[in-house]
Formats: structure tokens, sequence, C-alpha cells
């Protein structure tokens, strides 16, 4: 059995993590993966003013998962426009609806808030909300000039990825914050909140916790520990799970998997930071985000062994104290540590 992966680089330091993780998943894992490269970036953008071909989605369609660096070049591409025209077209077209993002310490890796002990899974809603792409402009470039973003939860998105957050929490703690800003937003918000209510009660064996996003902003600098599996929307999700990358050390540990729980499409894997222009020709990217995000990619293909010994390669190389301060190891020296505690 081989699982045929679609690897799509991207742009910066998207090209060389993704090296680095599929290396340690090949090795952990030999023979067992297929992999096809889509040089899609915003490099493709200049030369065919398109991210990816008219047919990038069908073509990734018959993959059994795509692994993805990171997208954005903004001195070439607008951001707004390299990530519509990518990330955010995959996410959706493939149904992707739950974003997971874990947030704890690997061993030896001091975060800023000197503390231990928390695990944190963030499940943040990935297809709709405030990234469904509805909205226009019109008087542009006038000074009655108009933008309208409009956010859009249907109960069918709001419903499932809450199922999902209780589903989890079940197999973990048994805690689930739900984060809204309902007091402010009338309507998307509370109507999040009433669907939070209703599946509670299907979930007596789950201790619910309401939170505004601005109020658990606060708890999970203060008690990050007090947290289990935290719910939230879009845009909210986004934001939290770089305040969630912070607190474990930074974005250079943060992992994430897109994911489509019908199995209906390829789910999609990738660490939760972008491109990085400032240092992309350094050589000093920290690849951890990009190899447990490829642990990730092993365990939603059902290769849990090879799953846990990647994770268990990042644990032993971070304990030696290697790739764990920004900007001190060089990508390959870490690769090359993860792929001997591999042996
Ligand atoms: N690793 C993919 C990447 O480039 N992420 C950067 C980013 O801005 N992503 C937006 C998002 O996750 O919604």
């Amino acid at each position: 059995m081989t699982y045929r992966i679609a690897l799509i680089p991207g742009d910066g330091i998207g090209r060389p993590v993704t090296e680095a993780a599929i290396e340690v998943a090949q090795k952990a894992a030999p023979d067992l993966l297929e992999t096809v490269t889509f040089p899609w970036s915003c490099e493709t953008y200049l030369q065919t003013g398109r991210m990816m071909p008219e047919d990038g989605i069908e073509t990734l369609r018959s993959f059994d998962a795509i692994f993805l660096g990171a997208v954005g070049w903004p001195a070439l591409v607008p951001d707004a426009v390299s990530l519509h025209g990518l990330l955010l077209p995959i996410r959706k077209a493939f149904v992707q609806y739950a974003n997971i993002r874990p947030h704890r310490l690997l061993p030896g890796v001091q975060g800023p808030l000197r503390k231990e002990g928390f695990d944190i899974l963030c499940i943040r809603e990935n297809t709709e909300g405030e990234y469904s792409g509805a909205g226009g402009r019109v008087h542009v470039g006038t000074p009655d000039e108009v933008a309208v973003e409009t956010s859009v939860f249907t109960r069918v998105g709001v419903e499932r990825i809450l199922r999902f957050g209780f589903e989890q929490a079940r197999k973990r703690r048994g805690k689930l914050a739900s984060v809204t800003k309902s007091n402010a937003q009338k309507y998307s918000m509370v109507f999040w909140d009433e669907v939070t209510d209703q599946l509670a009660a299907e979930y007596p064996d789950v201790e619910v916790s309401h939170y505004h996003v601005d109020a658990i902003c606060a708890r999970m600098v203060m008690a990050p520990e007090s947290l289990d599996v935290v719910v939230a929307s879009n845009l909210f999700g986004d934001i939290l799970t770089d305040l969630g990358a912070a607190i474990q050390g930074g974005l250079g540990f943060a992992a994430s998997a897109n994911i489509n729980p019908s199995r209906s499409a390829p789910s999609m894997f990738e660490p939760v930071h972008g491109s990085a222009p400032d240092i992309a020709h350094l050589g000093i990217a920290n690849p951890i985000a990009a190899i447990w995000s490829a642990a990730m990619m092993m365990d939603h293909l059902g290769e849990a062994v090879a799953s846990a010994r990647i994770m268990a390669a990042l644990g032993a190389t971070t304990a030696q104290g290697i790739g764990t301060v920004p900007g001190q190891d060089r990508t390959e020296a870490i690769t090359r540590a993860v792929l001997a505690a591999l042996d």
C-alpha cells in the first residue's frame, strides 16, 4: 500500500521546510509515500496570471493527501491574491472544514510564559465565517468609496465544526471552549452560542465553557493549562493560533491539519507559518512545524506508528536543544538531527 501525496512547497521558506518534512516522513515510513511536486507559487502567478492552473483542484482531487509549505510573496503578488488563489480555494473545494492546530511545548522548548503542562487543541472553522470571500467595493478611489465584507455562518458549517470539537474533546480531557464575540456580534455569534448549547445536550460528558475571544486570549497567556479543546470561527481561530504558536515557542513549532472529516476529498497538512521572505534565503527556517504537520498527515493516513515515530524523533531532537532557539540552528542541521533520531 502506498499513499500518493501532492506536494505544494509554495513560496519562501515553504520550500526547504517541505523538503525536510517529506524526507523525515519517508524515512519514518519507508516506501509508503509516492510524491508529486506542484511548483505552484507566486512565481506561477507572475508567469501565468494564476496561482494554480485552472484544473488545479481537479488535479489534486485524486491524491490521498496534500502537503503545503507556505503561500505568499507580497513584493511580487498582493497577499490577498496569493491566498485566495491557492490555499483558501483548496480548503473550500475539498471541504476541509476542520483546521486542527495543537499547542503544547516540545521537550526542551521553553516558551515565553515559562510555564509547562499545557496541551491545547485549537479547532478553527476553515471554510466559511469571516473568510467566506463574500463582499465587494464600490466607488473605488473616490471619497464615497465603500468596502463590504460579509461573514457567513451557516447551520451546516457551525454545527459540523462544533460537533467535530465535541468529538475531539471526548477523546481528550473532556473540555470544550467555544469562542465567540456574541456580546458585540449579535447575529452570527449569538447563533454560534446557541448551536454550541444545542449540541452540548448531546454531549453531557463534555464540559462546555463559552469565552469571548478577548477573554480567551488572556486565558491562553495566564492559564493555558486550564484549556483543552478550543473551537473558534475562521478569523478568530487564525488569530488565536498565532497566540498559541507564540506560547509554544514560536511559529516554528506550530503545526496544522486541514481535515475533511468525511474523507470525500484529500485533507491538507501545512505548518501554520507563512513564507517568511525576510529569512527565506538564509537557510535558518525551522522545519519542526512542517515535520510535526507531516506526523499529523501520517496519522490521518492511518499510519499511527510512523506518526508516533516522527513525534518521538522531534522530541528527542528538541530535548537536546536542537531547533529550540529561533535562528540558532540551520534548517539542514535540525533535519539531520531528526533523521538521526529516527534511527
Ligand atoms: N503555511 C501556509 C501559509 O502560508 N500560511 C500563512 C497564512 O497567512 N495563512 C492564512 C490562513 O491560514 O488562513
